[in-house]
């Protein structure tokens, strides 16, 4: 019986875990418009945080692009500037939007071009390391 629950308890310690982890972030409408080729690109989406706490983007990466960085883009006596930023903190039950004239991620050294129709592999990697992918869709810029 002792032994049962054990099992048991442990069964539950990796079901719960495994959880966590897949269920830390979701995110939707990813994508990325069309630049001409050798251009910087731009990753936008949405990130949802269903967990109780919060969670900071702190890095990425993506298949294809020999740099990627965290932008936001400031208004700065009445130019857009875009600058880099150190962590998009995602707070628990909180979505934050990344989109055109605010916060996205800035695909850097392109090595192909990319089309409509095309996926970016971007890997966002949080403050403790662990690794998100996201496919981000390719469209057109105006859509
Ligand atoms: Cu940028």
């Amino acid at each position: 019986m002792l032994k049962n629950l054990t099992l048991l308890a442990i069964a539950l310690f990796f079901f719960s875990s495994a959880m966590a982890d897949s269920e830390r972030l979701r995110f939707d409408h990813a994508w990325t418009p069309e630049a001409p080729p050798g251009r910087m690109m731009a990753g936008f989406m949405e990130i949802h945080n269903p967990g109780s706490e919060p969670v900071s983007i702190v890095d990425a990466r993506a298949d294809g692009f020999g740099h990627v960085e965290l932008h936001n883009t400031t208004m700065e006596d009445g130019v857009m500037r875009m600058r880099r930023i150190n962590a998009l903190t995602i707070e628990p039950g909180q979505t934050l939007t990344l989109e055109p004239g605010g916060l996205h991620v800035m695909l850097i050294k392109p090595e192909r071009s990319f089309r409509d129709g095309d996926q970016v592999e971007i890997v966002l990697i949080d403050s403790e390391g662990r690794e998100y992918p996201v496919a981000s869709a390719v469209r057109p810029r105006r859509r």
